[in-house]
């Protein structure tokens, strides 16, 4: 794998509607790029989902998915080497952390030093379980997912889906126990102190947004118990990374200058 340099070309896929990649629209534009990046180091792509094709489509004139690759998927192109794919959002993340250093605002959003970066880490690595956990418990309980999930009516079950609950309220209700002294303190991340959007709280908040607006169901609710992070998420929609819904969708068919300032 070769090392990147300025002139390396990057391409990301996105499905703005979509969950994870909620969490590198949040994270642009918490980052406030210069919009010039657009058209010289970061090709965006956008993708949205086709229910007649059962698959994801690229908005006119864009480049389609990488054969197999989930969304958001990067491609780190350096002259005269062969391409590198990177898969996960928050891998995408703290490339893009490193890629940036020193450039739009923000600071540092892993964290602000080593205590803010582990927690980000812990309330990553958790609520990543925690979604596999609601998303088999959607699978078990919601026909709408038939059209996606592989599975057949007759083998959609209650017990899945108790067992789906039991285990994604520990995952919550260990995060609701990791961040509740510190919001309580008046942090407003769900890492603590320092940075004041870090990649915990894009995720956090990628998956209650995109469970309500999709399934009209909160991932707090299902899960229950988290009462400290749904008073967390209403504070968290006033700040300035979060992009809602309807914006979202119209990032999808637009195109994504309004993440970049300039
Ligand atoms: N762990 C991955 C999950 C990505 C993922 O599952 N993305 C969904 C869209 S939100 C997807 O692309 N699903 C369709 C597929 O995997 O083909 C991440 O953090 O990026």
């Amino acid at each position: 794998m070769s090392t990147n340099t300025p002139s390396t070309k990057h391409t990301l896929w996105l499905w703005p509607t979509g969950l994870y990649p909620r969490r590198l629209i949040y994270y642009l534009r918490a980052k406030a790029l210069p919009l010039s990046h657009l058209t010289t180091t970061l090709t965006i792509s956008s993708l949205a989902v086709d229910l007649l094709a059962g698959d994801f489509v690229p908005r006119p004139g864009d480049e389609p998915r990488p054969s197999g690759a989930s969304l958001p998927c990067l491609r780190i192109e350096p002259p005269n080497a062969s391409p590198t794919y990177i898969y996960e959002s928050t891998a995408i993340a703290e490339y893009f952390e490193e890629l940036f250093a020193g450039q739009g605002r923000g600071g540092d959003m892993v964290g602000e030093g080593v205590v803010q970066r582990a927690r980000t880490r812990d309330i990553v690595a958790l609520i990543n379980d925690a979604i596999v956990f609601s998303g088999f418990h959607a699978y078990n309980t919601s026909e709408q997912t038939l059209a996606f999930s592989g599975m057949k009516k007759e083998e959609m079950s209650e017990g899945n889906a108790r067992f789906a609950v039991m285990r994604g309220s520990r995952m919550m209700g260990k995060i609701e126990s990791l961040v509740k002294e510190d919001l309580e303190k008046g942090c407003r991340s769900l890492s603590g102190e320092g940075q004041g959007g870090t990649l915990a709280d894009f995720a956090v908040m990628a998956v209650v947004d995109y469970m309500e607006s999709q399934y009209g169901t909160s991932i707090l609710d299902t899960f229950g118990g988290c009462g400290v992070l749904k008073r967390w998420c209403e504070e968290a929609r006033g700040q300035s990374w979060f992009v809602g819904t309807e914006e979202c969708a119209k990032l999808e068919k637009e195109g994504f200058e309004g993440l970049f300032v300039g």
